[in-house]
């Protein structure tokens, strides 16, 4: 696994989720050419270390300010990258543009579905395992603060694959039935 980059629109937890997933060796970075500040650090995956970058917020990928600009540089520059996709699950259609957007351009993706005790507070019900079988790629419910689920999202890493958007749209159209 050469970089995993952690995305998502503002505010969703990313920063959070980051602390806890890297120890205190961080870099701050300043984008070439920009005055976007992101952060990259190390987690331990398989007796390796891989790189996980802080991807500045963005709401999709047609940028619209600098951060997207340079959210969206990092992933296209990065063919090989794993993505973190991290989604408000208390807003979770809004998120979900993002991820498939993501999906849609071949990386293997991970969806942490952060957030989960406001979604639990706010009686958000959210099937999991069906968005899980829809979308084909591993779901997780998540509270970066507390780092529930991050454990089990990082066991988990390995199993996101490349996907194709056709069979998520054929297999929602099943589901609909
Ligand atoms: N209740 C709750 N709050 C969270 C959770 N994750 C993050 N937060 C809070 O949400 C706010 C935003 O978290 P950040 O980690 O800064 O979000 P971000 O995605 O990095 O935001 P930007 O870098 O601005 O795009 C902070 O106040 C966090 O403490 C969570 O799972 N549950
Ligand atoms: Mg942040």
């Amino acid at each position: 696994m050469k970089k995993i980059l952690l995305m998502g629109h503002p505010n969703v937890g990313k920063s959070a989720f980051f602390n806890r997933l890297t120890g205190a060796n961080v870099i701050e970075s300043n984008y070439p050419g920009t005055t976007v500040d992101y952060t990259k650090g190390y987690i331990r995956l398989e007796d390796k270390d891989v790189e996980i970058v802080d991807v500045p917020g963005t709401f999709s990928l047609e940028p619209k300010d600098k951060a997207e600009e340079v959210a969206v540089a990092m992933l296209h520059n990065n063919k090989d990258a794993f993505v973190i996709c991290v989604i408000d699950a208390s807003k979770i259609e809004r998120g979900l543009y993002l991820a498939l957007e993501i999906i849609e351009n071949g990386y293997p993706t991970i969806l942490a579905l952060n957030m989960w005790d406001i979604t639990e507070d706010k009686n958000i019900q959210i099937d999991v395992v069906k968005l899980e079988q829809i979308l084909g790629i591993p779901v997780v419910p998540t509270i970066a603060i507390s780092g529930e689920g991050i454990k089990k999202l990082v066991e988990r890493i390995k199993q996101a694959v490349p996907i194709k958007v056709d069979k998520i749209i054929e297999k929602a159209g099943d589901s609909a039935k």
